[in-house]
């Protein structure tokens, strides 16, 4: 009897995936601009872009000197696309540079001084072509005017995937106004920390802050002054993620596929960090910010959360919840604060978030249940 219940549960749920699949078959394409830096994490993420092209259309790549030396970034970039024949895709290197660039040792890796992304670009798998052929995707335009230019160009507003610093999107919404920014259907960010503590440990920084946002508080400060969309996947959720052996052994069983082969390599280069550093491993962040794009049942968002971002001094980087602006200063007397005793608002609020941007309101991934993470990227890269 008990066998013919999990059955009949076994076929509904498959029937139900399946008819997931033929109404997102039917869907058009969800139209995606990425926008990246060249972590280990960034190709993944980019792998689990291209590995739904019925579910997702890539329009476009945008690339900062950010977590790894730009040329390597597109060079690497534009491997992945062309061997997995997505050779449609531009890619653009931005000529940006942030306040507080990367440590060296990040984009230099200690042993023999080479960089992290170039133990992803020298895999046999993305080098079976002749450089001359990775050029006709290389867009000439800064990455910067590129993500603006792609922009304009677009009937209907798009989804944009920043994982990295918001120095392009800054420079969009700053240089070109509200033509680009209408154009923007919502930005998936990973970056910030609200509840979280930060993962900057710098002179002179009190660590509140995380290193996308830390880069380049002033274009933290321009989107958080904008209007445009913005969804947060802040160290908050991706500190549930990190990038563990077993998870890479996972990709073992799958390993005909040369996405599985691809990312298990690309993660694989970080495991040792759950030894190294076990308080503060390598974590899956921008993988899980493309995978709340692309099931967003995986990720518990909160819709309307009133946040703001400090961009100058000790705190430059951090990204804040307005309520916790009011306690740190602790000056809200009610002759001070907002109407009805709400301790914010007005004088009040104009004093206790000095260096930082006025209030707005974003949404915030708080929470991911790891393992369903984890079982979706795996799915997802089994093609
Ligand atoms: O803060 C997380 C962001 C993600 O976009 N990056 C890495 C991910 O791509 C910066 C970062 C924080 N700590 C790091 C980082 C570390 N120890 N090494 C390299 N990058
Ligand atoms: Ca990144």
């Amino acid at each position: 009897m008990a066998t013919v219940r999990y059955r009949a549960i076994a076929f509904v749920a498959a029937l139900m995936f399946s008819m997931d699949w033929i109404a997102r078959a039917e869907a058009e394409p969800l139209k995606i601009i990425f926008d990246h830096d060249g972590g280990i994490d960034d190709f993944v993420t980019l792998l689990l872009l291209l590995s739904r092209p019925a579910d997702v259309k890539l329009l476009g790549i945008t690339i900062l000197d950010a977590d790894c030396k730009i040329d390597l970034a597109v060079n690497t970039t534009l491997k992945i696309l062309y061997t997995l024949g997505f050779r449609d895709v531009p890619v653009a290197a931005s000529s940006l540079q942030g306040a507080n660039p990367f440590p060296e040792l990040w984009r230099w890796s200690p042993l023999r001084r080479v960089p992290y992304c170039r133990t992803v670009d020298v895999q046999p798998l993305i080098n079976g072509m002749r450089p001359e052929e990775l050029e006709p995707q290389r867009v000439k335009t800064p990455g910067e005017d590129f993500l603006a230019e792609l922009l304009l160009a677009q009937p209907e507003p798009v989804t944009l995937v920043s994982t990295g610093p918001l120095s392009n999107v800054a420079h969009v919404l700053t240089r070109y106004g509200e033509a680009a920014a209408s154009k923007i259907k919502k930005i998936y960010w990973m970056g910030g920390a609200l509840r979280a503590h930060g993962n900057v440990v710098a002179p002179g920084h009190d660590g509140t802050a995380e290193w996308n946002a830390y880069w380049d508080p002033e274009a933290v400060g321009a989107v958080w002054r904008s209007r445009v969309p913005l969804v947060l996947v802040p160290l908050d959720a991706t500190n549930a993620v990190p990038v563990t052996p077993d998870l890479v052994y996972r990709f073992g069983p799958q390993s005909d596929s040369r996405y599985s082969v691809l990312a298990g390599i690309i993660w694989s280069k970080v495991i040792s960090w759950v030894y190294e550093r076990p308080h503060e491993p390598y974590y899956a962040w921008d993988t899980l910010t493309a995978a709340c794009v692309l099931r967003p049942g995986l990720c518990e968002v909160e819709e309307t959360v009133e946040t703001y971002a400090v961009t100058e001094g000790r705190s430059q980087g951090r990204t804040a919840l307005a309520d916790d602006a009011d306690e740190d200063a602790g000056t809200c007397r009610p002759e001070e604060g907002a109407e009805g005793g709400s301790g914010r608002g007005g004088a009040c609020s104009a004093a206790v978030l000095r260096g930082g941007t006025p209030p707005r309101n974003v949404s915030v991934v708080w929470r991911v249940e790891a393992e369903a993470f984890y079982a979706f990227v795996l799915e997802a890269l089994r093609v």
